[in-house]
């Protein structure tokens, strides 16, 4: 057997850098229209559960309902939950048929 031999020829010492992910997973969170909920709730939702401008909670909300479902926001996994969890909440309480998902972005 040769003797031990360098990898390289400068003798340097090739290591395994360990490329760290640096970027999470995000995901959408996209809600989906039916026939009951308001347009002002809606609305609602995305002023205050995702912090859009009213202008922005209109588009996203005439989104939904022209086309089926819209996107509200992109967060991480635990975010999103969170966000679809309070949804759910609010329109229980309201009594609306309002629901929101998720897909990976
Ligand atoms: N389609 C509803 C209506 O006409 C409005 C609506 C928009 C409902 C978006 C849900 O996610 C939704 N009142």
């Amino acid at each position: 057997m040769a003797p031990e031999t360098p990898d390289r020829p400068d003798g340097a010492v090739k290591e395994r850098v360990k490329t760290e992910k640096l970027e999470p997973t995000l995901y959408k969170v996209v809600l989906l229209n039916d026939d009951y909920t308001t347009m002002e709730f809606v609305i609602h939702v995305l002023e205050s559960v995702f912090q859009k401008s009213p202008a922005e909670s209109y588009r996203i909300m005439m989104q939904v309902h022209l086309n089926g479902s819209g996107v509200a926001g992109v967060y991480t996994w635990e975010i999103a939950e969170t966000k679809v969890e309070t949804v759910t909440s609010m329109a229980r309480h309201a009594e609306f048929p309002l629901r929101a998902a998720i897909e990976e972005a």
